[in-house]
């Protein structure tokens, strides 16, 4: 159970951090192969596996083939608990504390308990904030929250900040996936400086400037969902 002690070590280090978000939907088992080389290939240092919806039950066996090929750490993002399995490292478990929906920001996490409780997961509290990034995306759609006015930079840094007090391990500013664009430097800048936990940034972030950018403006970790999943030669 070390995969948060890491994250925390890159923070302090100043390395870092690239997760490379699989959708267990938008997977076919079959490929699974040739998208671990180009895993294997690229700077990603976790795969993340989750969906705001995942329909198809192949959780288990996609984490499995990965295993085989590949040592990164799989860390889940379940948009609900039906996501969770015991064959991946740890999860995010996470409050969705830019909403106002109790569901999302504890009844899923009730729910989920007794499924945790029969895992070695490791459980890493983190608090994801929603940033209105153009037009509506699957979190928005599928939480039935509204996410933050991106002008409203204090509101968002208090949120930030209020998850850090309220114990949270790690701040998520998340642009939902494909949104328009991601998330403002400048957000990210004033976040990052005023919490003392790591950033991870993720959401509509389509070229390697897009990465660059947000390490720049402070994000420990970002994550990369739908550019990979449109081209799996992103990285080269
Ligand atoms: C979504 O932040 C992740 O939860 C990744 O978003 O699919 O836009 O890369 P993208």
């Amino acid at each position: 159970k070390n995969i948060y002690n890491h994250i925390l070590k890159s923070k302090i280090e100043n390395e870092k951090l690239l997760a490379i978000l699989l959708d267990p939907d938008k997977i076919d088992l079959k490929n699974v192969t040739v998208l671990i080389e180009k895993i294997n290939q690229s700077p990603a240092t976790h795969i993340f596996i989750g969906g705001s919806l995942v329909r198809n039950n192949i959780i288990d066996d996609l984490i499995l083939k990965i295993k085989l090929n590949c040592d990164l750490p799989i860390v889940l993002f379940p948009g609900n608990p039906s996501q969770i399995s015991d064959q991946a490292d740890a999860i995010l478990f996470l409050s969705l504390i830019s909403g106002r929906n109790p569901d999302f920001l504890i009844e899923h996490q009730v729910q989920a308990v007794p499924i945790l409780k029969q895992t070695n997961l490791e459980v890493i509290s983190t608090g994801y904030i929603l940033i209105k990034s153009g037009t509506q995306t699957a979190v928005e759609r599928v939480s039935k929250t509204k996410p933050l006015d991106r002008n409203n930079t204090e509101y968002i840094l208090q949120t930030a900040q209020a998850g850090e007090l309220l114990g949270n391990k790690l701040i998520y500013l998340e642009a939902g996936s494909g949104a328009d664009y991601p998330i403002p430097k400048e957000m990210i800048k004033l976040v990052s400086q005023n919490i003392e936990i790591p950033l991870i940034v993720g959401g509509g972030i389509v070229d390697l400037q897009g990465i660059q950018k947000a390490y720049d403006s402070g994000a420990d970790l970002v994550v990369i969902g739908t550019a990979f999943e449109n081209d799996i030669n992103f990285f080269n």
